[in-house]
């Protein structure tokens, strides 16, 4: 296919090549696009694979997101704030296990939003955390204020995460009501500004169509992320999206693969959250090169998409997934192989900064 070659060719594809490729049903064509995929995929990765912890430390939350078990009108979620000796503990354990980077997300917890400086509390949390472990750490904040991106920045978080879910205005008022489009663009500008690497994210599944898709990734490109993900929907009890079904995983698989097809050199997640184990490997074949959503057993932690799935039997975590990258041939980084790459980009912004 033309527009492969293209790609393969290191050239960018025109939104119209991309919406082409979104729209493609022949079977011997999509082995093509994901052929295609994986081979940019190893000409920057090789086959290895990073692997993401991932500490919930509070489901409290401030806002009605109507795809999410956790939001505020939800009075069937599970409601924790976890403390700072838990989530120290949680964070040795899963730097002990050989996992690459630590995710310390939160909810917009109203005791962290509603106090003016509330934002110190996630500071404390990411210097208590980096200094234990000197692990890379991803913040997952929300839409929180200039200065909390700041001092996150200084007490040494790497990385920040915020996902747009989608770049049509009108379907992100569906899903995260009452919430300001801009400024959850802009939040990531910022941290982006602050000389963090940053995480953007689309969810699949929740009434978009492929030129969305198409919108979505070429903005999340514009912004620079270094990170671009694709979460399928899976639907939460007691929530207003409770009877929409989960989309099927080959749109997610076509959308990571278009993904890569022009964010060759990124790192795509394939999340544990979505479905497990199971779409995991087809994720990574489809070109994704991260597993991410890892959590460690018996420590109360809940995922977003799939609270405990995995979680207790152990299998959420890097030994419980390694014989499945096995399978296909994928190695698993170690820590000083995701921090040198870690460094290698944040360098890279430092000098696009220098020359701003
Ligand atoms: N509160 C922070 C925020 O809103 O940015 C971080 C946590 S938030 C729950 C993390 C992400 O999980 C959301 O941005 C969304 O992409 C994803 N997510 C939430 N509910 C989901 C669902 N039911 N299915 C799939 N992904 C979901
Ligand atoms: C994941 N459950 O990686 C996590 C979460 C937020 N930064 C990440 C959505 O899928």
């Amino acid at each position: 296919m033309e527009i492969l070659e293209k790609a393969l060719d290191g050239k960018d594809l025109s939104k119209n090549e991309v919406l082409y490729l979104a729209n493609v049903r022949d079977i011997h064509d999509l082995y093509a696009i994901f052929s295609a995929a994986q081979e940019l995929r190893e000409r920057f990765f090789k086959n290895i694979v990073y692997t993401y912890g991932f500490i919930y430390f509070t489901t409290y939350c401030r806002n009605s997101c109507t795809f999410c078990a956790y939001r505020k009108p939800n009075n069937k979620a599970i409601r924790y704030r976890k403390s700072m000796d838990e989530i120290l503990d949680y964070s040795k354990e899963i730097m002990e296990s050989g996992i690459n980077l630590i995710d310390l997300t939160m909810s917009e917890d109203p005791l962290i939003y509603d106090q003016g400086d509330g934002w110190h509390l996630v500071e404390k949390i990411v210097k208590t955390i980096k200094d234990a472990t000197g692990l890379p750490i991803m913040v997952s904040p929300g839409a929180i204020c200039r200065d909390g991106i700041k001092a996150f920045r200084k007490v040494g978080a790497d990385w920040f995460a915020v996902y747009q879910e989608t770049y049509n205005r009108e379907l992100y008022r569906n899903l995260r009501l009452y919430q300001d489009f801009d400024y959850r663009v802009k939040v990531k500008l910022w941290a982006k500004s602050e000389g963090m690497l940053i995480e953007d994210g689309m969810l699949l599944g929740v009434g978009e169509t492929e030129s969305d898709w198409v919108e979505s990734i070429f903005s999340m490109k514009s912004i620079g992320a270094h990170q671009v993900r694709e979460m399928g929907f899976i639907p939460q009890p007691n929530t207003p999206m409770e009877n929409i079904p989960p989309p099927p995983l080959l749109n997610e698989m076509k959308v990571i693969a278009l993904m890569r097809l022009t964010n060759p050199d990124k790192l795509i997640p394939s999340s544990f959250d979505v479905d497990g184990i199971k779409g995991l490997q087809l994720r990574l074949i489809a070109g994704a090169n991260v597993v991410t959503s890892l959590i460690p057993p018996r420590t109360g932690l809940v995922g977003v998409a799939q609270a405990d799935l995995g979680v207790d039997s152990g299998i959420r975590t890097r030994d419980g997934i390694k014989p499945y990258m096995e399978q296909l041939n994928f190695r698993l980084a170690s820590q000083k192989e995701y921090a040198k790459w870690v460094k290698e980009q944040r360098e890279k912004l430092e000098i696009k900064r220098e020359q701003l």
